[in-house]
C-alpha cells in the first residue's frame, strides 16, 4: 500500500478510536448520576482503559497529524497537542511543590509535592518529575545522613483537593471537595503505580492519605488539624512499616487491581490521638496481599464510610478535604539511608462512579 494511504488509514483509525473514546467518556459523564452499582462497575473499567488509550493516541498525534491534516480532526482531539510544558521537575528544597493542569484549562487537576515533612537535615537528592502527558509523576529519592532517623521522614505525593494547611483546592477533576461526610457522593481514583526500586532495609509504604476535619477547620483554609480531627490512610504495600496505633479490626472493601475487582481484606489500625498533632488516625492495611506495580481503582468514600465506624467520635458532619497518593519513606531501620524510585501515571478521579463488591 502506498505510504500516504497507509498514513491515511492510520489517521482514520486513530480518529475512529478517539471518537469512540469520546463517546465512552460522554456516556460515562452522562450516566454517572444513574446511581445503580451495576452500571457504575462497567463504567469504571471503561475509563480505566480509556485513559490509557487517550494518552497513547494523543502523544502519537502531537508530532504527526496536526501538521498534515488538522482540518479533519475533531476539536476534542487536539486538546493536549500544544502549549504544554510536558515535564516539570520538582526538587527539594529549591522547588518542592507545584500544581498541575493536565488539560490546560486553567483549573489544576492535582498538586504534587516532594514533602519531606519529617526531615531536618540530609545529604542527597529528593526529586519528583511531573509528566503532564501521562498525567503522572516520577519519584526519585537517594539520601543518607537523614536526621532524624525515624519511621516516616517524607511522603512524596500527588493529590486532589486541599490539605488542611493548604490555601486552595485542586478540583479540576470535578470531585467537589470539601465534601460533608453525611452527603458524600462516590467517586473513583484510578491510576497506574509501579515501585521500581527501594533499599530493602528502609521503611516504606504505598499509601493514600486523607483529611476529614471539623467544619471550622474545613471552612478556614490554612488551619492545621488537631484534636477532634481525623486522618485516614489506605495502604497498598508496606516494607518494615506498620500503621500508627494498634490493630482494631478487619474488614472487606472492594478494590480494582489490574482491571479485576477484588473483595479485598483489610486490617484496620487506629491511634486515638497522634503524638505529632493530636488528631485521630485510622489506616486500612492490606491483609495478606500487596500491590507493588500495576493499575489500581477504588472509591475513597467506601473507606470514609468504614472509617466512620471505627472513629471514636461522630464524623457525619465533618468534611473530607482531599485524597493523596504517595509513599511514606523512613530510615529508622536503614540508619539514615534511603533509596527509592517509583512512577505513577494515568491518574484520574471520576465523580459519581463507584466500585461494587465482586
Ligand atoms: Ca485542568
Amino acid at each position: 500500500m502506498p505510504l500516504m494511504n497507509l498514513r491515511r488509514t492510520a489517521y482514520l483509525s486513530i480518529l475512529i478510536a478517539m471518537l469512540l473514546v469520546g463517546f465512552v467518556i460522554g456516556y460515562l459523564y452522562t450516566s454517572s448520576n444513574l446511581g445503580t452499582t451495576t452500571i457504575t462497575t462497567t463504567i469504571s473499567y471503561t475509563v480505566f482503559n480509556t485513559v490509557t488509550n487517550v494518552k497513547t493516541l494523543t502523544v502519537t498525534q502531537t508530532t504527526t497529524v496536526t501538521a498534515v491534516e488538522t482540518v479533519t480532526l475533531q476539536p476534542s482531539t487536539q486538546t493536549t497537542t500544544v502549549a504544554l510544558k510536558p515535564r516539570v521537575t520538582l526538587e527539594y528544597p529549591s522547588n518542592p511543590w507545584s500544581s498541575a493542569d493536565f488539560n490546560d484549562d486553567g483549573a489544576p487537576e492535582v498538586f504534587v509535592e516532594v514533602n519531606p515533612w519529617n526531615v531536618k537535615s540530609y545529604k542527597g537528592v529528593q526529586r519528583v518529575v511531573i509528566d503532564l502527558l501521562s498525567r503522572g509523576i516520577e519519584v526519585y529519592i537517594d539520601v543518607e545522613d537523614v536526621n532524624p532517623s525515624t519511621w516516616t521522614n517524607g511522603y512524596p505525593e500527588i493529590m486532589i483537593g486541599r490539605k488542611p494547611w493548604g490555601k486552595s483546592y485542586a478540583n479540576g477533576y470535578g470531585v467537589p471537595f470539601p465534601m460533608r461526610v453525611r452527603d458524600a457522593k462516590p467517586f473513583i481514583v484510578s491510576f497506574y503505580i509501579c515501585l521500581e526500586r527501594y533499599s530493602p532495609d528502609m521503611n516504606l509504604n504505598i499509601a493514600a492519605d486523607a483529611w476529614i476535619v471539623r467544619e471550622p477547620i474545613a471552612k478556614s483554609p490554612g488551619t492545621p488539624p488537631g484534636s477532634g480531627d481525623l486522618e485516614v490512610m489506605v495502604w497498598l504495600f508496606s516494607n518494615n512499616l506498620n500503621p500508627a496505633g494498634n490493630k482494631v479490626g478487619e474488614t472487606r472493601i472492594p478494590i480494582a487491581l489490574n482491571g479485576t475487582v477484588v473483595d479485598a481484606e483489610w486490617e484496620v489500625w487506629r491511634m486515638d490521638s497522634v503524638t505529632w498533632g493530636g488528631w485521630q488516625y485510622i489506616a486500612f492495611k492490606p491483609k495478606n496481599w500487596k500491590h507493588v506495580c500495576g493499575y489500581v481503582a477504588y472509591n475513597p468514600i467506601d473507606f470514609v464510610r468504614e472509617a466512620a465506624k471505627y472513629a471514636t467520635f461522630n464524623i457525619s458532619d465533618y468534611y473530607l478535604l482531599d485524597w493523596e497518593i504517595g509513599t511514606e519513606w523512613g530510615t529508622i531501620s536503614s540508619r539514615g539511608k534511603a533509596e527509592l524510585s517509583w512512577r505513577l501515571r494515568d491518574f484520574v478521579a471520576i465523580p459519581g462512579a463507584s466500585i461494587p463488591r465482586p
